[in-house]
């Protein structure tokens, strides 16, 4: 059975965007699609964080989603968050179009990332080869400019 979340990122500035996951089962890899736009051309870090609490804005997102305790990489690592998307890329147009098919995150079971939050960034992610400790975090990606809650989809 297939199953689909959609998560609609809204922010305080300019950005904003929707974005559709679709998973085939349950340890199938994860689909991204969708847009986001409002952003300044280049890549911008895109996570997923670990809580789907936006009371306080995206700040209260928490950190990346890290249910095994890894350091802060790249999606096609073999050891890293969870939650690590790596970058979408805007074009002249201040879009960026997704799609992004992910091995790690799921829609289902203990690890499933509904109920969590998106959240696309200021900068681009390092993917951990900053060379310092916050790259080791955050990728320093810099500020949430968007971001919102992984619910159910129809
Ligand atoms: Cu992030
Ligand atoms: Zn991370």
């Amino acid at each position: 059975m297939v199953i689909k979340a959609v998560c609609v990122l809204k922010g305080a500035g300019e950005a904003s965007g929707t974005v559709f996951f679709e998973q085939e089962n349950d340890s199938a890899p994860v689909k991204l699609t969708g847009e986001i736009k409002g952003l300044t051309p280049g890549e911008h870090g895109f996570h997923v964080h670990a809580f789907g609490d936006n009371t306080n804005g995206c700040i209260s997102a928490g950190p990346h989603f890290n249910p095994h305790n890894k350091t802060h990489a790249g999606p096609t690592d073999e050891n890293r968050h969870v939650g690590d998307l790596g970058n979408v890329t805007a074009a002249a147009d201040n879009v960026a179009k997704l799609d992004i098919m992910d091995k790690m995150i799921t829609l289902a079971g203990q690890y499933s990332i509904i109920g969590r939050t998106m959240v696309i960034h200021e900068k681009a992610d390092d993917l951990g080869k900053g060379g310092n400790d916050e790259s080791l975090k955050t990728g320093n990606a810099g500020g949430r400019l968007a971001c919102g809650v992984i619910g159910i989809a129809q």
